[in-house]
């Protein structure tokens, strides 16, 4: 084979794959309900819960540059905040697409809110975003010490996929999150969407009774069709004089984020085409059968 071929073979291998997968994704939309595997855990489960979830995103436990998790079995993404640089913890905010340019990892914020914060270490300013209510740090706890996250203004933030360190969009297979201090069943969720906007379900995080609780939901897809997440904690927004009381006040924020590694997105008009060139050649079979049969009856 020439090395123009060889390059052709590939790309058309690609091209074979990614109408596969959208085919796949046509179909797993529909029966969607069989395709999702959940990883929930709340207290001393949280972190068995997590642990599973890496295994079905694949990646292994060796973290390399920018979160990236890589081996023979996948790929992953994780995000636990505690190297974000002082600069951009609070009482400073971090820039929604920190986790895409200063770390690219394929992760862009958007808020309903005014901004995003991550909490600072002990010694640089009040920890657990006591920095924007004092109650906080008894409030909260770290999965990963030292540093959280949350919104600021909103209950809710969404998260874009790219493909790492691009503006091209990107998919996912699977989205989980560790959070802190779930007091209501059925009121912290994470929503999947897939590229063209479509939800592909809304998940509930396991609730625990008690300050400091630590929960967590890891949604995984057979294939990569999850463009965004949209992550609601809680029912209240954090801020100063905002105090949780567990009931008309559930104040939540997130730890660690994990997906897999965000992957390009199919060019819906390339497969269309060629899955109609399919249905076309699907026809014409029909056709020639047909026109054969009443051949072989009229002999
Ligand atoms: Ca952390
Ligand atoms: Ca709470």
């Amino acid at each position: 084979m020439t090395t123009a071929s060889q390059s052709l073979f590939a790309s058309v291998s690609r091209l074979t794959v990614r109408i596969m997968l959208c085919a796949a994704a046509g179909a797993a939309a529909v029966t969607g309900a069989h395709a999702q595997l959940v990883r929930i855990g709340s207290g001393a489960t949280t972190t068995a819960a997590r642990d599973a979830f890496r295994v079905d995103l694949g990646g292994g436990t060796v973290a390399g540059a920018n979160g990236l998790f890589s081996d023979g079995t996948g790929e992953r993404r994780e995000i636990n905040w505690d190297g974000v640089p002082d600069s951009f913890a609070a009482p400073n905010n971090l820039p929604p697409n920190f986790f895409n340019a200063n770390s690219p990892r394929g992760a862009v914020f958007s808020t309903p809110g005014s901004g995003f914060q991550v909490s600072a270490n002990a010694g640089v300013a009040p920890i657990e975003f006591d920095t924007l209510d004092p109650s906080y740090s008894s409030t909260f706890a770290a999965f990963s010490p030292q540093r959280l996250f949350t919104a600021l203004g909103s209950n809710i933030v969404d998260v874009g996929f790219f493909v790492p360190g691009t503006s091209t969009p990107g998919l996912v297979r699977g989205f989980g999150s560790i959070f802190s201090d779930v007091d209501l069943a059925n009121t912290t969720s994470i929503q999947f969407f897939d590229a063209s906007n479509n939800s592909l379900g809304t998940f509930f995080v396991p609730n625990l009774i008690g300050s400091e609780t630590l929960s967590f939901l890891g949604v995984s897809f057979a294939i990569p069709i999850i463009s965004r997440v949209r992550i609601t904690n809680g029912n209240t927004a954090l801020g100063a004089g905002i105090t949780d009381n567990g009931t008309t006040r559930d104040l939540v924020v997130m730890d660690d984020f994990l997906f897999s590694n965000p992957t390009v997105v199919p060019e819906p008009g390339t497969w269309l085409m060629m899955l109609t060139g399919l249905g076309i050649v699907g026809g014409i079979a029909r056709r020639r059968r047909s026109q054969s049969q009443r051949v072989a009856t009229t002999r």
